[in-house]
C-alpha cells in the first residue's frame, strides 16, 4: 500500500474529497490533464479542459467548481455531533485532574451551534501553568499550536483546535460568560451592565459604586436585575430584552420527551428489525416509537410497497401485544413527488398512526415550485409532519430552496407539525426559525432519524437544538405521554 501510495504526489488524494469526484474521473484528470490537486483542478476546470475530456462537459465541470468551492467554505467548521464526544471526552480529563475545581467547554459548543469553528475549555485552577501542560499532552491531541502560561491551543487528528485557558476560581465565571459568547450577546450585556454603572469584561465587574458579589455565572445576570440566560439563547436575538422583563421561556429538556417518531428498519435502510429498535427505545426510557421506513419512490432505500407497508402493520400490531406500557405506532416516511402529490394513496396512508413526508430528490426545483409541492403534501390529512424540511445536509449539501416563512403559516393553517430532524448531519428545521413557528402554534416533534439503534441517541442533539430554537415543552409533540399521544394521534388534523 505504501509502495503504491508513494507513487503518486501526496496532493492527488485531496481529489477524493471533493463532492462528485470518483476515482474513474479522478484517473481521467490524472492521466489526459495532469490534475494532481485540489488547485491543478480548480485551474483546470476555469481554462475549459475539463470540459473538453470525453465524459465531462462543461456541467460537470461546473459542478466540480461547485463543490470545491463548498469545500472551501466548509473547511474550517466541524458538525456539533462529530465533536460533541471527543469534547466530552477530554472535558472529564480536565475535571479528573486534582488541580482543577471547575470545567467547562465555553464558546460555540456550550451555545449548541449545529457546526463549529474550534472549542473553548475554560478551567478553574491555582495552578494554570501545570494545566495548560496537562491539555498539551493529552492523548487526543495532535499538534501543539501555541503553548502558554494560562493560555494554550492545540489541534486534533481531525483537524480541530482547541484552546485551552486557566483562570483563577474568582474570575472563572466571568471567564465562562465572557467566552461562551457570543460575542453579540456579550456586546449587548456590557453596554446593559454600563447603564447600570458597571463594567464587565472577562475577569470581574469594576466600577465606582458597590460592586455585586459573584460567585457563579448565575450571579451576573442577577446582579444586572436579569434571569439567567441558557447559554443557547445566547445570540443578541432578543434573549436580552426577555432577560431583562423576566419573560424567557422555559425552555424544553431531553428528559421531557416521552417518545419519538421517524425512525428506520431492516424493512428499508435500517439496521435492526422492529422488535430491536422497539427494545432501544424501551432502554431510552421512551413510552412510544414511531416506525418511518421508506416508501416505493425511495427505491435507492429499498422503500416499502403498499403490500409491504400493510404486512408491517399487522407486524406491529403483533408486536405492541407483547408490550406493557410501551407502544410502537405504525408510521412511513411517505415520499413527496415532484408535483406534490405522496407516494401512497389516502386510502393506504389512513391505515397508519401516522406519516412523515418527507422529499428525497427533484431538488433542484425553483423556490416556488418547491414551495408548492411541499403545501401541496400538507394539505393532505394523512400527513402528520413535515420529514428534514430543507434537505440540508451540515457542511456537505445546500438546503434546498423553499420559502420557510410560508411552509410555516401553512403549517399553522393545516396543523401539520415540522419535524426537528435530529440527526447530527441535518438539524433541519434550523433553529433560527423555531420561535417564528412556535409564535403561530406550529408543533414540532424531535425525531432522530434512526437508521439504527444507537443512533436514538441523536435526541440529545435535537433537545439542544429545541432549545436554542427558544422551543417549550408544550412546543413539542413527542413530549405528550403515551395515552395523551393516542387520543392526539386519533383527533382529525383540523382539531389538533
Ligand atoms: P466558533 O466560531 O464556532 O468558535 O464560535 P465561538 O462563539 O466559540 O467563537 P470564538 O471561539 O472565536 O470565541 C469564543 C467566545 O469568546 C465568543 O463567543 C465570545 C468571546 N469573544 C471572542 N472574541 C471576542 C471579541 O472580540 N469581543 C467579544 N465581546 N467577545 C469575544
Ligand atoms: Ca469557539
Ligand atoms: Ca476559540
Ligand atoms: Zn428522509
Amino acid at each position: 500500500h505504501e509502495n503504491l501510495r508513494a507513487e503518486f504526489p501526496e496532493s492527488l488524494f485531496e481529489l477524493f474529497e471533493v463532492q462528485g469526484l470518483g476515482p474513474k474521473k479522478i484517473k481521467a484528470v490524472y492521466d489526459q490533464l495532469q490534475v494532481d490537486s485540489i488547485a491543478s483542478l480548480k485551474e483546470a476546470c476555469e481554462n475549459g479542459q475539463v470540459a473538453k475530456l470525453k465524459g465531462f462537459g462543461a456541467k460537470t465541470a461546473e459542478k466540480v467548481l461547485g463543490a470545491i468551492a463548498n469545500r472551501e467554505k466548509f473547511a474550517d467548521r466541524f458538525r456539533l455531533g462529530d465533536v460533541a464526544p471527543l469534547a466530552e471526552t477530554m472535558l472529564e480529563r480536565l475535571k479528573d485532574h486534582p488541580k482543577v475545581s471547575r470545567a467547562e467547554i465555553a464558546g460555540s459548543y456550550r451555545r449548541s451551534k449545529e457546526t463549529l469553528h474550534d472549542l473553548d475549555f475554560l478551567v478553574a485552577t491555582t495552578e494554570p501553568a501545570e494545566l495548560t501542560q496537562f491539555f498539551a499532552t493529552l492523548p487526543e491531541v495532535h499538534e501543539v499550536i501555541v503553548h502558554g502560561e494560562t493560555k494554550t491551543s492545540i489541534r486534533l487528528e481531525n483537524g480541530l483546535q482547541c484552546d485551552l485557558r486557566a483562570v483563577s476560581n474568582t474570575h472563572f465565571p466571568f471567564a465562562l460568560q465572557y467566552f461562551t459568547g457570543s460575542k453579540e450577546h456579550n456586546v449587548a450585556m456590557r453596554s446593559l451592565a454600563l447603564k447600570q454603572g458597571l463594567s464587565l469584561n472577562e475577569y470581574d465587574f469594576t466600577g465606582e459604586g458597590e460592586i455585586p458579589e459573584v460567585h457563579e455565572e448565575a450571579d451576573i445576570y442577577r446582579a444586572l436585575g436579569m434571569e439567567f440566560v441558557p447559554p443557547e439563547l445566547r445570540e443578541n436575538r432578543g434573549e436580552i430584552e426577555a432577560a431583562d422583563e423576566g419573560t424567557l421561556p422555559k425552555l424544553v429538556e431531553l428528559e421531557n420527551l416521552r417518545g419519538t417518531f421517524h425512525n428506520h428498519t431492516i424493512a428499508s435502510d435500517g439496521k435492526n428489525t422492529l422488535a430491536e429498535m422497539a427494545e432501544a427505545a424501551r432502554d431510552h426510557g421512551l413510552q412510544y416509537l414511531g416506525i418511518a421506513d421508506h416508501s416505493k419512490a425511495s427505491f435507492q432505500a429499498n422503500g416499502l410497497n403498499e403490500e409491504r407497508l400493510l404486512k408491517q402493520v399487522e407486524e406491529i400490531k403483533e408486536l405492541n401485544k407483547s408490550f406493557d406500557g410501551f407502544t410502537l405506532f405504525s408510521g412511513t416516511e411517505v415520499d413527496i413527488l415532484k408535483d406534490g402529490s405522496l407516494d401512497f394513496d389516502d386510502e393506504t396512508l389512513a391505515q397508519l398512526d401516522y406519516s412523515v413526508a418527507s422529499v428525497h430528490n427533484a431538488f433542484t426545483l425553483s423556490e416556488a415550485d418547491m414551495t408548492k409541492r411541499l403545501i401541496r403534501a400538507m394539505e393532505n390529512e394523512h400527513v402528520t409532519m413535515l420529514g428534514h424540511l430543507t434537505g440540508r445536509l451540515l457542511l456537505k449539501r445546500d438546503p434546498y430552496a423553499v420559502n420557510i416563512e410560508k411552509i410555516i403559516d401553512c403549517a399553522a393553517e393545516t396543523r401539520t407539525i415540522i419535524e426537528l430532524n435530529c440527526n447530527p448531519w441535518r438539524l433541519d428545521m434550523d433553529w433560527r426559525w423555531w420561535k417564528r413557528a412556535r409564535d403561530l402554534n406550529v408543533l414540532t416533534s424531535l425525531n432522530p432519524d434512526a437508521h439504527a439503534t444507537d443512533q436514538l441517541q441523536f435526541l440529545a442533539y435535537g433537545a439542544r437544538l429545541a432549545r436554542k430554537g427558544w422551543l417549550r415543552r408544550q412546543d413539542v409533540i413527542n413530549c405528550l405521554t403515551l395515552e395523551e399521544m393516542k387520543a392526539w394521534l386519533a383527533l382529525p388534523k383540523s382539531k389538533r
